[in-house]
């Protein structure tokens, strides 16, 4: 990169008498053309992610960031008259929906960091995840259109296009590149779908739904399409550069398969070994072994991608055919091992009439990870044991990680000078450094307790601008911000709140102090409720924010349209980070490290990685509370949440506001009622909510006792923040790189 010349061609930008939008072009291309310059490498190994979402967020500051002209740029721009901060009305690329596609995103910024070669194959939506607003207190969703400021940051390269066939239509994959670039220049591929109309539905939307059973065809379409550009892009450079010896392709191939989402990869790459390249299923499946390795993130049984055998067939009958052959040439090799028919009909490709894209990867893949130490546990015993059993060897744990660059670099400048202040810069690029950072000294203290209040009034000003709300000052920040999901249990939160407001109306908490809650969440559009809770809080946050007698104690804020920009400012400005999933059920979490780095303290179960920050941080500068996984399992049939909010009214008072006319009566409330008190698709209240409650509360009453003294408060946040460099995705990506990739 010739930074001097780019610095020269910024400020040869003439600003005067152009729009925003025309500005943020210029600058762009001008930074695309260095970001481009390095020559690719062409020898080696390299490793490739498969994932059907990239939750990227606004690239300009990231990109001007890793170029490190940032500083400069703002200068150079300052003079002229222009505040790059005008361009934080760019929208956000969301081609995801939340944590597996953050992930994505940090692994790609922390393999290019490194150096590692590391490219990224995807989808280019159209419209990436809805744009959220509330109308009457109820979610509203519009179309996404991010690349209305134009797509300045990637390239299209037509003369890449890849014919993808189904049985009905031939999609044109055209590539789009997006550099990713640190110590090496890294791709990622997007391909966009074109010809007929019909062919360009598959990449118009992203699936809006985490975690949920859609089965749709379109989304198989959409799976395949992108897995078979990029498989038949691979395989097609490998025998150009290497001839059809395909025994050297796991020497300079490694897929990684991000969750089940890119499974057809495995299918297509076999179709291609067999049927173009004429090797026998047995070789093409071997060479799969050595290439492929999947991860994990999800054990909810309704989220476990199975499709029907029909519906495959009818679309993909090659497809279908490679699927049925790799059922029939494992269980040959499962029956050889000694596995019984229990142990086969677990593992099974093509079980009940549905192909199981977990078994197919668990099968093909030489490395299968779970996300946190607990999550790789419960695979191995659980959701993988019959596989776990036959190959043990095959399993292991790669705790998630969160890039320092986007998620301290550039989201706390401030906290990023304290420690620049302290350690000089040699931490930016070895986050362990600020392990060094004595935690006891007053001064130091002083220090950052004066930055966190700084962040904090960012954020309330940043609100304020927004939602048009002003945060209460002088008052805890506590935050929520993840996808709504039951077992996230935003409820729990919600009749929390309500616990506290009735305890603080009756004067029983007389020495609290001010406390505001904040919640980001979007509610996939068919989750009916998950909307219902959207809808409740913000009931909550009325009847909160309007109650004279508690609202300069107590505030419920509820913000629009959460997504990667509005963490950057919600993880920076608070003081609290909630993490309170039932246990067992959150695969890891990744908001709660990007909250840690920024020095907030934890209220939260022992799950997914919530178990390895306290370890880190320490347990008594966090706040753990609520059910373990093991005590979640043995209570399983003697649960009864109507007993339960019988016997304690301190329970029964709030779950009384979903029928006693607190709020105005509504669908929502009668779906939350039946949710906690009735049998639906689930058990009543299936996520232990009110198992939980009373642990809960008390966890938030001992954080505001304890908030009062500024010193000891400041002290746990700041331990929180100095022990957060395991979750950094630069040691995620040296873990992938040394022990699945070999690269
Ligand atoms: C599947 C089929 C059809 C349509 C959609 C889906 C689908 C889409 C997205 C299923 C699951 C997802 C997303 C899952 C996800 O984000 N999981 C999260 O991954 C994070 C990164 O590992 C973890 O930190 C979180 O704990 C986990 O919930």
């Amino acid at each position: 990169m010739n930074r001097e010349k780019l610095l020269a061609a910024l400020r040869g930008i003439e600003v005067a008498g152009k729009s925003v939008k025309e500005l943020y072009g210029e600058i762009s291309s001008a930074c695309m053309r260095e970001l481009m310059q390095p020559v690719r490498r062409t020898q080696g190994k390299s490793a490739y992610y498969f994932s059907v979402e990239y939750l990227m967020g606004r690239m300009f500051y990231n990109n001007l960031l890793a170029l490190g002209i940032l500083d400069e740029a703002r200068e150079i721009f300052a003079q002229k008259g222009l505040d790059l901060n005008v361009f934080e009305d760019v929208e956000d690329a969301a081609l995801g929906n939340g944590g597996l596609g953050r992930l994505a995103a940090c692994y790609l910024d922390s393999a290019a960091s490194l150096g590692y070669p590391l490219d990224g194959y995807g989808i280019r939506y159209k419209y990436g995840l809805f744009r959220q607003r509330f109308k009457e207190g109820r979610q509203t969703e519009e179309p996404d259109d991010w690349q209305k400021w134009g797509d300045p940051w990637s390239v299209r390269r037509p003369n890449e296009t890849r014919r993808v066939e189904f049985a009905d239509m031939t999609v044109f994959a055209v590539p789009y590149d997006m550099p990713i670039y640190g110590k090496s220049l890294n791709i990622l591929r997007l391909y966009q779908a074109e010809g007929s109309a019909e062919a360009e539905k598959l990449s118009e939307y992203l699936y809006p739904a985490d975690d949920t059973e859609e089965g749709k065809l379109l989304r198989i379409r959409q799976e395949y399409f992108f897995s078979a550009a990029a498989v038949g892009e691979r395989v097609e450079r490998f025998v150009a550069q290497y001839g059809r010896d395909f025994a050297k392709f796991p020497s300079v191939n490694v897929f990684q398969l991000n969750d089940t989402h890119a499974v057809f990869a495995v299918a297509e790459f076999l179709r291609l070994l067999t049927s173009e390249y004429r090797l026998s299923f047995g070789r093409a499946v071997e060479i799969a072994k050595e290439t492929f390795n999947y991860t994990n993130h999800t054990i909810l049984p309704e989220a476990l991608e199975c499709w029907d055998e029909k519906l495959v067939e009818k679309i993909l009958p090659e497809i279908a055919h490679i699927l049925k052959r790799l059922q029939i040439y494992a269980s040959a090799e499962w029956r050889e091992r000694g596995c019984t028919a229990e142990e086969r009909r677990a593992m099974s490709v093509l079980t009940g009439g549905r192909f199981c894209m977990a078994n197919v990867a668990v099968y093909v893949s030489g490395h299968v990870n779970g996300v946190a130490e607990i999550h790789s546990r419960i695979l191995k015993e659980k959701l993988f044991s019959a596989a776990y059993r036959l190959d043990p060897q095959k399993f292991l744990n790669v705790t998630n990680g969160v890039t320092h660059r986007r998620w301290l670099l550039l989201c706390n400048g401030e906290l990023s000078g304290f420690y620049d202040a302290r350690l000089g810069r040699g931490w930016r690029n070895d986050l362990s450094q600020i392990e060094r950072i004595d935690c006891s000294d007053g001064k130091t203290l002083g220090a950052f307790s004066a930055v966190k209040a700084e962040k904090k009034r960012q954020l309330a000003a940043y609100i304020e601008k927004r939602e048009g709300v002003k945060l209460l000052e002088d008052a805890i920040y506590i935050a929520q911000v993840k996808r709504l999901h039951e077992y996230k249990r935003q409820l729990m939160t919600a009749f929390a709140i309500l616990r506290i407001y009735f305890d603080l109306k009756e004067g029983r908490l007389p020495d609290f102090t001010p406390t505001v809650f904040l919640f980001g969440a979007k509610a996939a559009g068919g989750y009916k409720r998950a909307k219902a809770t959207i809808k409740y809080l913000n009931d909550i946050a009325a009847l909160v924010n309007g109650d004279g007698a508690v609202n300069r104690k107590l505030q419920v804020v509820f913000v629009q349209n959460y997504d990667v920009s509005y963490a950057e400012k919600i993880v920076a400005g608070s003081d609290v980070s909630l993490q309170v999933s039932t246990a067992g059920f959150e695969a890891s979490g990744t908001g709660n490290m990007k909250l840690m780095m920024n020095g907030a303290v934890t209220v939260g179960t022992m799950d997914g990685a919530n178990i390895e920050i306290v370890e880190k941080a320490g347990r008594e500068n966090n706040y753990i509370f609520g059910a373990t996984e093991e005590e979640i399992a043995s209570l399983e049939k003697g649960y009864d949440p109507v007993l339960f909010a019988e016997k304690d009214p301190r329970i029964k008072e709030v779950t009384d506001t979903l029928t006693d006319g607190t709020f105005p009566a509504s669908a929502e409330l009668e779906e939350l009622y039946a949710a906690t008190f009735e049998r639906t698709y689930n058990r009543p209240d299936h996520y232990y909510v009110l198992y939980d409650l009373m642990p809960y509360v008390s966890a938030l009453l001992a954080v505001n006792r304890d908030y009062k003294n500024g010193a000891l408060f400041a002290r746990k946040q700041l331990e929180n923040a100095t022990h957060s460099a395991f979750f950094s995705s630069d040691r995620a990506i040296a873990s992938y790189a040394a022990k699945i990739w070999k690269i």
